[in-house]
């Protein structure tokens, strides 16, 4: 699928190994199958792309229609001193499909079931690295031949470094990891690597009808590699661009690198307005700003706030307001909203790798307030998309966020026909208003809060004003839209 096919599109991020544990239909492929899954141990839970099947109407039930795996290539699979690669991430060769995961009947068996339901396969891809037990003698070509490596000859790896994150040609030639588990750099310019990593990404999606690829470590490798892998490939391509360099991360979209990159930048915005009371609000806006400012196509970032390598966001947050508020942020702001596996559950173990992987199972998919509160922005998101009216002559998806209000601790910004009021105050109701001047609606007229299905009438001048006093909410978070487009939704019923 194409990147404007993916922009309406809402995104849930699994570990394959930790989403589901194999069932009758989905044959356990570790063995023995661990009965508890403790992350803290590093190895594989068993979970398999069979096992993902069983639970797609968890994800479906939440509103999303694509879903974002680990790594389907063969790993490494041995004891190292990370343990095992259960996150698929140690992958030697990209042409071999990772048998810890399933074969190759399982994983056409998701895409077909995924497609079947109307929703995207995303997968993620590495080719940066490959992973070396022995940074001494990482080159011998004997050894990553025994080991199954794609990668033999010396020429097909740039020489040994350690990054230094504050040269950008060695975090584009050195090498991830560390000597404990080394990241051999791979050659992205040797002639051999670059046809057989071309002719493999074409034949990867074709085969497996995969929709859309999530390219890891994508600020590793010169920027022009991607421009014709991501041709080779002819699906959308979302790059993992780590860290909060806004210009940098946008030259991925400018320079044409790649369709799109996740929305780091945005989600450090996120983490400093909203992950502690009365947090930096200011930041949040100059973020978004210069994120609006800085891409091309704001609207196709992924939008996140937890992942695999970041703190669980309910580890460093408490407050479930603010956790809502953040939620709301993410689905209504330009992008693609990416939810990490275990949001929905409130996970709040894990303040980093390998911690925040927990297995879902132990959960039993429970039905929690923070499901349905996904799910409801997922139903708004999507209702928008396909009955929302034009603002200002621009649908939902073509019109860009734009910040309207703000103060230390509330922001508001509208985006097409919805308007969102977010605040950090937290939890505690507090006896205080926050004020949007210009809502965008006319004096004396009727807007819905999607969210609660009040009315609210709008103030001279189109001024909306929400309270936190409300004993037992405090800092909500509300989502606008005028009487008439909230009864087109149909979200609120007859309204
Ligand atoms: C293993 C063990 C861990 C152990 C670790 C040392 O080694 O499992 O328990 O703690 C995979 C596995 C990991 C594994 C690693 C290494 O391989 O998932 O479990 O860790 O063996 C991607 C994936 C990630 C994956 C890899 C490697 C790459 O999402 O899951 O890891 O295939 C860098 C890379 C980024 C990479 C990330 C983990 O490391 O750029 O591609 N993710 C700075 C840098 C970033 C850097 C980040 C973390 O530090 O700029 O480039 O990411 O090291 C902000 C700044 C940022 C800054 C952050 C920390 O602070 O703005 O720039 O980021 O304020
Ligand atoms: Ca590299």
């Amino acid at each position: 699928a194409t990147a404007d096919q993916w922009k309406g599109k809402s995104i849930y991020q699994l570990f394959t190994d930790r989403f589901a544990p194999p069932s009758a239909t989905a044959p356990a492929r570790t063995s023995p199958l661990p009965e508890n899954c403790d992350a803290g141990l590093q190895t594989w839970c068993g979970g398999t792309w069979l096992s993902i099947i069983d639970k797609l109407d968890y994800i479906q039930g939440m509103g999303f229609d694509a879903i974002w795996i680990s790594p389907v290539s063969q790993n490494i699979d041995v004891y190292t001193p990370y343990n095992y690669a259960y996150h698929g991430y140690w992958v030697n060769d990209p042409l071999t499909l990772n048998p810890r995961f399933g074969t190759d009947a399982d994983l056409k068996a998701l895409s077909n079931a995924l497609h079947a339901k109307g929703m995207y396969l995303m997968v993620d891809v590495v080719v940066n690295n490959v992973p070396s037990l022995n940074v001494k003698d990482a080159f011998n070509t004997d050894a990553l031949k025994a080991d199954g490596s794609r990668w033999t000859d010396p020429a097909e790896f740039h020489p040994q470094c350690w990054i230094d994150y504050n040269n950008e040609t060695s975090v584009e030639y050195c090498w991830l990891g560390d000597d404990k588990v080394a990241l051999m750099d791979v050659n992205t310019e040797n002639p051999t690597v670059v046809d057989t990593l071309h002719s493999w990404i074409a034949n990867l999606t074709s085969t497996y009808g995969i929709d859309g690829l999530r390219i890891d470590a994508a600020k590793h490798v010169p920027g022009p590699f991607w421009t014709t892998f991501c041709a080779s490939a002819g699906v959308f391509c979302i790059g993992e661009v780590y860290g909060s360099d806004i210009p940098f991360a946008a030259s991925f979209q400018t320079e044409k690198y790649m369709d799109s990159v996740l929305g780091y930048p945005l989600y450090y915005g996120i983490v400093n307005g909203f992950g502690t009371p009365m947090g930096n609000m200011s930041n949040f806006v100059d973020i978004a700003n210069q994120v609006l400012a800085s891409f091309p196509s704001p609207g196709l970032l992924g939008n996140f706030i937890e992942n695999h390598d970041l703190p669980r966001w309910r580890n460093v947050t408490a407050d479930a307001q603010l956790a809502f508020n953040a939620m709301v942020a993410q689905f209504m702001f330009d992008g693609l909203p990416v939810v990490y596996y275990g949001q929905e559950q409130d996970f709040s173990h894990g303040a980093g790798d390998p911690y925040n992987r927990a297995a879902l199972w132990p959960s039993n998919y429970a039905n929690t307030t923070t499901y349905n509160h996904i799910k409801r922005l997922n139903e708004i998101r999507h209702a928008v998309i396909t009955n929302g009216t034009q603002f200002n002559g621009k649908n939902f998806l073509d019109s860009q966020t734009s910040i309207v209000a703000s103060t230390a601790s509330d922001v508001a910004f509208r985006k097409g026909p919805l308007l969102s009021v977010l605040t950090n105050r937290g939890s505690p109701s507090q006896p205080q208003a926050f004020g949007v001047p210009t809502s965008g609606w006319p004096a004396q007229s009727a807007v819905i809060d999607l969210l609660s299905c009040k009315q609210y009438t709008v103030g001279s001048g189109g001024a909306i004003s929400v309270s936190y006093a409300a004993s037992g909410y405090g800092g909500m978070p509300y989502i606008f839209a005028s009487q008439s487009d909230a009864s087109a939704l149909k979200i609120c019923g007859d309204v």
